[in-house]
């Protein structure tokens, strides 16, 4: 790995030696510190940048976080903390800001007990930005002064010098990403908006300002601040904008148990799904885990114990003849939870599900205090959530009836299938591709086209139910998405009467493709289809197919 290095190694010290192999390493393998080099690792050096500053606002020493995508696409992350220190290292002989830009992980060694991630995403080091980077400049402002120094692909351009004096407080950094590294180098407002708005919400209170100087169609620049005093509660608040709710009030509890910093915000609404987004350390683990079961295990405790104490709501449960199962009290409801955890273990196949077990615990018991107290406190609206919990477990018991109804009318539960589907020859799912095509004379073009030795085709009449605004067993009723089911081979409530859960063990297609017109009705199916896919069959997204 080093053999470039030793050729000039002469003019290094052994130490920076040991910094060269290192931002080596990053040049060569950048995937395995950034995750990949596309748009998404771009966007990523951003992240890295700034999450130091938002670590310097978490230690209570920033306010204001200015993000600027500068003209040339280079990118500028100021604050107004302390600033990265620029004393002497004591071993190994360089200003602290020095070591910081070009050690990896050097962060760490000035960590002030705040919560950083080990591995996976994001912490990696603003080392790893400096060395992905043609050219990078670091300014801090402390003490009266400028101190600053530049780097080309990680490598010091001189030692850490003052340019001049100011009366701010801070630390600004500008780099321009490597165009030999990447495949994508120009940033996009949304992308870099999406994460920012999100970091304001998870941080109350800090306040980051997003500009574009690069002039649009029109000349014009852009600017955003993103700033949220009530954190969590704006957040889900937001999360929620667009649907109509139960009631307006945010469940919210912000706490430590255990030394765990735990902050959730909760809405219910009319709509039928569970809307969770959960974050650790600032990162959203979208395959949940342990604080995610915590939260789920209190949720359920609560509500059922309240039911079960007040005398008129076990009667109304009684009266309408209904075994509530756990996800019933979760239909409508939308969370955002944000816990803080000092040595996260992250898994699953992104590496963004939380492992540590004493999480759960404390997740649990701060949610089952908070709620509890919640209801007692607000009987009207603990009234609607239990009748809104009654007519989801109504729901599910009706769509098992209606499931079973359609199994047994219709020729497709003895391996029979849909009468429109034109089935490929080959049995092996691995090589079998279904295509969804809109309409029939679309689907006819198809079946023409086809290679039916492999490719089979399902035409669908217009548009699908939009799952999203129908209960569950609605589905079931749904011819078009009846025969969908059943073409894909999918089963639902396997384990246990009427689990949700669909079981795609003899799904008969790993390749599915979606075929609209291009033009927005097209678009719309595409959503609907989507969607559908992704509430009631989600495995089919996340194994890839
Ligand atoms: C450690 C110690 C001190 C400041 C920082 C880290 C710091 C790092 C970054 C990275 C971006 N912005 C930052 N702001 C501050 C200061 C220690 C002291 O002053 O005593």
């Amino acid at each position: 790995m080093s053999e470039e290095i030793k050729n000039t190694s002469t003019e290094y010290s052994a130490d920076s030696i040991q910094v060269l192999e290192g931002l080596e390493a990053v040049r060569k393998r950048p995937s395995m510190y950034i995750g990949d080099t596309s748009e998404k690792g771009l966007h990523h050096l951003v992240y890295e940048v700034v999450d130091n500053s938002i670590d310097e606002a978490m230690a209570g020493y920033c306010t204001d976080i200015e993000v600027t995508i500068n003209e040339d696409n280079s990118i500028t992350v100021e604050d107004n903390g302390r600033g990265i220190p620029v004393d002497m290292h004591e071993k190994l002989h360089k200003s602290a800001l020095e070591v910081v830009m070009t050690v990896l992980h050097a962060g760490g060694k000035f960590d002030k007990g705040s919560y950083k991630v080990s591995g996976g995403l994001h912490g990696v080091g603003v080392s790893c930005v400096n060395a992905l980077s043609t050219h990078m400049l670091s300014q801090v402002f402390r003490g009266g002064k400028i101190y600053q120094q530049e780097y080309e692909k990680g490598k010091p351009l001189y030692p850490v010098k003052v340019v001049g004096e100011t009366n701010k407080r801070g630390t600004r950094q500008q780099f321009w990403p490597d165009p030999t590294i990447f495949t994508h180098t120009v940033y996009k407002w949304d992308i870099i908006a999406n994460r920012m708005r999100e970091l304001a919400f998870l941080n109350a209170g800090i306040k980051i300002t997003l500009r574009d100087l690069r002039p649009d169609e029109e000349g014009k620049t852009k600017e955003q601040v993103f700033h949220a005093k009530d954190g969590l509660k704006e957040f889900v608040r937001y999360v929620d904008r667009h649907r109509t709710h139960l009631f307006d009030d945010v469940i919210y509890l912000k706490t430590e148990k255990q030394g765990i910093p735990i902050e959730i915000a909760v809405m219910y609404n009319t709509d039928y799904s569970e809307n969770i987004h959960s974050y650790v350390n600032n990162i959203n683990t979208i395959e949940g885990g342990t604080h995610l079961t915590g939260f789920r295990m209190a949720l359920t405790r609560t509500l059922k114990a309240y039911a079960e104490a007040d005398p008129t709501i076990s009667k109304q449960i009684e009266k309408a003849k209904v075994e509530i199962a756990p996800e019933d009290f979760r239909e409508g409801l939308t969370a955002v939870i944000s816990i803080k955890v000092a040595e996260p273990q992250f898994e699953g196949q992104t590496k963004t599900k939380l492992g540590n077990n004493e999480v759960m615990g404390a997740v649990d018991q701060a949610v089952g205090e908070a709620l509890t107290y919640y209801l007692e406190e607000h009987p009207k609206e603990a009234k609607l959530i239990v009748d809104k919990v009654i007519l989801a477990a109504q729901a599910r018991i009706a769509a098992r009836k209606a499931r079973e109804s359609v199994q047994r009318k219709s020729p497709m539960s003895g391996g029979g299938m849909p009468g429109k589907l034109a089935d490929c020859s080959s049995k092996d799912p691995e090589e079998c591709e279904l295509f969804l095509v809109e309409g029939d004379s679309a689907g006819g073009s198809a079946k023409q086209g086809r290679n039916r030795a492999f490719q089979a085709i399902l035409p669908l009449r217009g548009k699908i139910l939009n799952v999203e605004k129908a209960m569950w067993h609605k589905a079931f009723e749904s011819d078009e998405v009846n025969n969908i089911i059943q073409a894909l081979g999918i089963r639902f409530g396997v384990d246990g009467e009427d689990s949700k859960e669909a079981n795609i063990d003899k799904l008969r297609y790993k390749k599915i493709i979606i075929m609209t017109d291009a033009d927005v009705d097209g678009s719309h199916i595409d959503t609907l289809i989507m969607t559908f896919f992704f509430r009631y069959m989600p495995q089919i997204i996340q194994n890839g197919y």
